[in-house]
C-alpha cells in the first residue's frame, strides 16, 4: 500500500450527521443496513463523488433517498464504494451487506468469540462492517437495532443509552434499540451480543446523575468480575475529583472477551475487553494482573473524556488521546497506590520497550507524519513517550498552569476531532508561553543524550553544572535541533539532605527544575558550602538518557540518601548497569568477573532501611533485565554473556545478602487471606525478591524454600512467582512443579497463558524444543491472541538467550511463526516480528541470522500491509 501522508491531510467531501444501523446477527450471515445521512462538508472539495471505505465487503443493495441507483452511478468494489455523481445536497444513502463473523479471523470488525458476537472497529475495522468514510474526522449519531436469535444471543449491546427491546413477534428472535446521543467517529463504534453473565452496581456522578455499571462476562465466570467493577467506580470518582470529567450516558458497559487482538477498547459507553484485563481471583490472578486491570479498566474509562468526547482528527495524532490518556491512567495508579512506585515501573516499562523502539529501524515520532499501516503505530512511542511528553508538559507549566491548560483543552474542543496542535495552543494560551520548541517532542524520534558535568569550587563555594544536549539521527531524520527538556534536579549535601538550589543570578531555580534549551548550556550555584552530589532528572523529568559522570561512590551514596525515590531507585540500578556491561565484557574475554562490592553496599543498605516501603526494596532488587543490558551496551550485542554475567551477579548478591534476604523474607510474612492492596502486594514482591535471589545461588536451602513456598501458597502471586523461581533456578524440581501447575489450572485459559509464557522465558537451549511442543499442545492455539503472546511472544521479546540462538533457530523459528500467522491475523503476526527490532545491535553471526530470518519473511508472496510494513522497515 502506498503511505499516507500528515502533510496530504484534507477535510472529509462528505460528512455523516446521523447513521441508523439495522444488524441481523447471524453466524456466518450477518446482514447490516446502513442508513446513513450525508451531506456536502462546506470545508471540502465541491461536487465530489460520494468514496465511501470498505474492507473484505459485499454490497447486496444500494438506494439513495429510497431509490435504487442504477447500475453505472455506482462502483461497488471489497474496500470501497463510490456514488459517482450524487446530488451535492443532503441526501440518505442505504446500504446492504452481509459480512460472516464465524470466518473474521483477523478479530477486526464483527467477530466471534467463543460464540459470542463483538465487534473491534479501532482504528480501520468498522468499514468491514458497513461502507463508511472511516476517518475519525466524521462524526455521527448512531442508532443501532440488533436483532438475533434469543437462544444463541440473550445480550444485545450496543453504544450509548438502551432504548427498546423485545421479541421479534412470532419467531424465535429478539432485538434491542441502543442510541448514543453523542457524535462519535465510526472507530468508537460497538456491538455486542451474546450468551453473558452481568455484574451491575449503581453509581451516583458528582452533578448526582445515576448511571449503572455493568460488566459481562462467560458464563460462570462473573464471581472473578468484581475488582474490575471496584476498579471502575474508582475511575469515575477519580476523573471527577483530578480533571473536573463527569460521566455523560446512563450506563456504562464493559464486555470480557477471551478472543482480543489488544489489552481493550474504549467504545463509547460500551468498551470491550481481553479477558485478561478483566478477570481476577486470588486464585488466578497475580498482584502484577490486579494492578494492570485498576489501570486498564481506568484507562478505557478515561478515554471518555480524552479520545472520546474530544477525538482525533486523523490517525497521526493517535498520541493526542493515547499519550494523554496512558499520563491520566499513570496519575490514577499512583493516586491509587505508591506514586514513587507507579514512577518506577513506568519508567522500567518505557526503558525496556520505547528506548530500544527508539534506537533501531522501527523509530518514528510521538507523531509520526507518515504510515503504511496504522495499526503498526500503537506502540511505544506513541503510548509511553507520549505520556511522557504530556508529563514533561506539567512539569515545565507547573500543577496549576498544566490544570488550566487542560481546562481549556476540554472548554474548546469538547465535541472536536482535534491535532497536536489544538492541544498544544491550549497550554500555550493558559500559561502565556511559547511552546514551539516544545513541540519538536512530537516530531523527532529517538532519545536525546544528556551529558552532564558538575564543578564545585571550594574557594568560590560554588557549583557549576555542564550540560549538553545531542540527539543520534533515526530513520528519515538526519539533522535534529534542540529539544526542550526539563531537569529536575537537586544538589545532596555530605549530610544526605537536599542543600537550597540558588543560581548566582540570585534566582532560585523554581521548583528544582532546570529548562534546557540549548546544545549547550551551564548554570551557576552559589553558596554551596560543600561537595554536592548532583541527583539529576528526578522522577525522570525527562525521557533521555543521562550521561552523569558520577562515580560508583557518588551512586552508592545516592542510593542510601537521595530525597528523590526515583532517583534513589534509579542510583543502585545505575551502579548494577555499569557492573553487568563490565562483567560482560570480562565474560566474553575469559577473564575473571569482577566482584559487584558497591552494589552489595548498596543494596544491603537498601534492605536495612526498616522505614522504606517493602514495594520499593523489592524493585531496588530487581535487577536491570538482559535486554537492558543488551541496550546499555549499544552494538556487538551476545546475549549468553550477559546472561552469564547476570546470573553470575545474581547469584553474588544471592550470598553476600543472604541474611538480610532471610530476615526481609521473614519479616513480611501475610497472615490472613490474600489482599490485592499495594502496600500487601509490596510485601510479596520484596519477599518474592528475596525468594528469587536466594534460590539463585543453587544452594539446597534456596531450592528448598521456593519448593515449599509453592506448595504453601494460597494465591496466585506466591505461586507463580514460586513456580518461576523454580523453572529459572531449579532444573531438578522444575518438571514436576510445572505438571503440578498445570494440572491444578489446566481449565483456566488465563493461567494457562501463565504457564506457557513461564517456560518460553526459559534460558536454556532445550527451550525451543519445548516451545514448539507446547505450540502442538492441545491447549494451544494459533488462533488465540493470548496464547500466541504468551508463548511465541515471551520467547522472542524476553527470552534474549534463545530467540537469538547463535545457530539462528530462534530466529527461523519466529519468522515461521510471522508467516504461520499472517495469513490469520496480520496485526498479531505483526506485533510479533517487532521482536526483531533490536537486531542490528547484536554480534555479527546473530545480527546475519536475524536478517535472513528478516528477508525470508520479506521474500513471502501476498504478506499482509500490517507484516509487509513491519519487515521492510525493519531491513531498510
Ligand atoms: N484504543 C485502543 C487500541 C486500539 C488498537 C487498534 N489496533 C485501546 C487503548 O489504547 O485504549
Ligand atoms: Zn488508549
Amino acid at each position: 500500500p502506498q503511505p499516507v501522508r500528515l502533510s496530504d491531510y484534507r477535510p472529509p467531501d462528505w460528512l455523516v450527521d446521523t447513521v441508523h444501523l439495522d444488524v441481523r446477527l447471524h453466524p456466518t450471515a450477518t446482514r447490516i443496513l446502513a442508513r446513513l445521512a450525508l451531506r456536502p462538508n462546506p470545508e471540502g472539495r465541491e461536487g465530489s463523488p460520494i468514496v465511501l471505505d470498505g474492507d473484505e465487503l459485499s454490497l447486496k443493495s444500494l438506494t439513495l433517498d429510497g431509490t435504487p441507483l442504477a447500475g453505472n452511478a455506482y462502483v461497488a468494489t471489497a474496500s470501497a464504494l463510490t456514488v459517482l455523481a450524487p446530488p451535492q445536497r443532503a441526501l440518505t444513502l442505504e446500504i446492504e451487506t452481509v459480512v460472516d463473523p464465524s470466518a473474521n479471523t483477523k478479530l477486526m470488525g464483527l467477530y466471534r468469540s467463543s460464540g459470542a458476537y463483538c465487534t473491534q472497529c479501532e482504528a480501520e475495522g468498522f468499514r468491514r462492517i458497513t461502507y463508511f468514510p472511516d476517518r475519525p474526522d466524521v462524526l455521527a449519531v448512531y442508532t443501532v437495532r440488533i436483532e438475533a436469535e434469543r437462544e444463541e444471543a440473550p445480550v444485545l449491546l450496543a453504544n450509548g443509552n438502551p432504548v427498546e427491546s423485545g421479541p421479534v413477534e412470532g419467531t424465535s428472535r429478539h432485538y434491542a434499540v441502543w442510541h448514543d446521543p453523542w457524535p462519535k467517529p465510526s472507530y468508537l463504534f460497538a456491538l455486542v451480543g451474546g450468551r453473558l453473565e452481568r455484574i451491575v452496581e449503581e453509581f451516583v456522578t458528582a452533578s448526582g446523575r445515576k448511571v449503572e455499571l455493568g460488566i459481562y462476562v462467560e458464563p460462570g465466570k462473573a464471581g472473578r468480575a468484581g475488582y474490575a467493577m471496584d476498579a471502575l467506580r474508582r475511575s469515575l470518582r477519580w476523573d471527577e475529583e483530578a480533571f473536573g470529567r463527569e460521566y455523560d450516558l446512563d450506563v456504562f458497559n464493559i464486555v470480557a472477551v477471551a478472543d482480543f487482538n489488544m489489552g481493550a477498547m474504549e467504545n463509547k459507553g460500551l468498551n470491550v475487553f481481553n479477558d485478561k484485563y478483566v478477570l481476577a481471583s486470588p486464585e488466578t490472578a497475580t498482584d502484577a494482573d490486579y494492578a494492570n486491570i485498576e489501570a486498564i479498566i481506568a484507562h478505557e474509562y478515561f478515554h471518555n473524556w480524552t479520545g472520546n468526547r474530544i477525538t482525533c482528527r486523523d490517525w497521526f495524532q493517535l498520541c493526542l488521546k493515547e499519550g494523554l490518556t496512558v499520563f491520566r491512567d499513570q496519575e490514577f495508579s499512583s493516586d491509587q497506590r505508591s506514586r514513587a512506585v507507579k514512577r518506577i515501573a513506568d519508567v522500567r516499562l518505557l526503558k525496556s520497550h520505547q528506548f530500544p523502539e527508539d534506537a533501531g529501524p522501527l523509530a518514528h515520532p510521538v507523531r509520526p507524519d507518515t504510515y503504511r499501516e496504522i495499526n503498526n503505530f500503537y506502540t511505544a512511542t506513541v503510548y509511553e513517550k507520549g505520556a511522557e511528553v504530556v508529563r514533561m508538559l506539567k512539569t515545565l507549566l507547573g500543577e496549576d498552569g498544566f490544570r488550566s491548560g487542560m481546562d481549556l483543552y476540554f472548554e474548546r474542543h469538547d465535541g472536536d476531532a482535534a491535532t497536536v496542535e489544538d492541544f498544544l495552543a491550549c497550554f500555550a494560551a493558559a500559561a502565556g508561553t511559547d511552546l514551539s520548541q516544545f513541540a519538536l517532542w512530537y516530531a523527532q524520534s529517538g532519545t536525546p543524550q544528556l551529558t552532564v558535568s558538575g564543578h564545585w569550587d571550594a574557594s568560590a563555594r560554588s557549583f557549576r553544572l555542564d550540560v549538553e544536549q545531542t540527539l543520534a539521527p533515526t530513520p528519515g531524520q538526519d539533522e535534529k535541533r534542540p529539544m526542550v527538556i526539563p531537569l529536575a534536579l537537586g544538589l545532596v549535601g555530605p549530610d544526605g539532605r537536599d542543600m537550597p538550589l540558588l543560581l548566582d543570578d540570585g534566582t532560585n531555580a523554581g521548583r528544582g527544575v532546570l529548562t534546557i534549551t540549548q546544545p549547550r548550556q551551564s548554570f551557576v550555584f552559589r553558596d554551596v558550602e560543600h561537595r554536592p552530589v548532583p541527583s539529576l532528572n528526578r522522577g525522570f523529568s525527562a525521557p533521555v538518557k543521562l550521561v552523569s559522570g558520577l562515580t560508583t561512590e557518588d551512586l552508592v551514596f545516592l542510593a542510601r540518601h537521595d530525597a528523590d525515590p526515583f532517583n534513589r531507585f534509579d542510583a543502585g540500578q545505575s551502579i548494577a548497569l555499569a557492573h553487568l556491561v563490565e562483567a560482560t565484557a570480562a565474560h566474553r574475554a575469559g577473564h575473571p568477573l569482577p566482584a559487584p562490592d558497591a552494589l552489595v553496599a548498596a543494596l544491603g543498605a537498601t534492605l536495612g532501611d526498616a522505614s522504606l516501603d517493602p514495594a520499593f526494596v523489592a524493585q531496588a532488587l530487581s535487577l536491570p533485565s538482559e535486554s537492558d543490558v543488551a541496550r546499555e551496551i549499544g552494538g556487538d550485542v551476545d546475549p549468553d554473556a550477559i546472561h552469564a554475567a547476570r546470573l553470575a551477579l545474581r547469584r553474588a548478591l544471592g550470598e553476600a545478602l543472604a541474611p538480610a534476604l532471610e530476615e526481609a523474607y521473614a519479616r513480611h510474612a501475610l497472615a490472613g487471606p490474600y489482599s490485592p492492596d499495594a502496600a500487601s502486594a509490596g510485601r510479596r514482591a520484596l519477599r518474592n525478591a528475596g525468594l528469587d535471589l536466594l534460590a539463585a545461588t543453587g544452594s539446597a536451602e534456596g531450592v528448598a524454600r521456593a519448593l515449599a513456598h509453592f506448595e504453601r501458597a494460597d494465591n496466585m502471586t506466591d505461586r507463580f512467582h514460586a513456580l518461576s523461581v523454580l523453572a529459572h533456578n531449579a532444573p531438578l524440581a522444575r518438571e514436576a512443579a510445572l505438571s503440578a501447575f498445570y494440572e491444578r489450572f489446566r481449565d483456566d485459559p488465563l493461567v494457562v497463558d501463565k504457564w506457557l509464557a513461564l517456560q518460553a522465558q526459559i534460558a536454556e537451549p532445550g527451550t525451543l524444543e519445548r516451545v514448539r511442543a507446547l505450540a502442538a499442545h492441545p491447549t494451544f492455539s494459533w488462533g488465540n491472541p493470548n496464547r500466541v503472546r504468551s508463548l511465541i511472544g515471551s520467547f522472542a521479546s524476553i527470552n534474549q538467550t534463545q530467540f537469538h540462538r547463535a545457530d539462528g533457530a530462534g530466529h527461523d523459528f519466529v519468522a515461521e511463526a510471522v508467516l504461520e500467522l499472517d495469513g490469520r491475523n496480520p496485526q498479531v503476526a505483526a506485533r510479533l516480528l517487532a521482536a526483531f527490532k533490536s537486531w542490528r545491535a547484536l554480534e555479527p553471526v546473530r545480527r546475519s541470522s536475524a536478517e535472513r530470518a528478516l528477508r525470508r519473511v520479506a521474500a513471502r508472496e501476498g504478506l499482509s500491509p500490517d507484516v509487509a510494513d513491519i519487515v521492510s522497515r525493519s531491513l531498510d
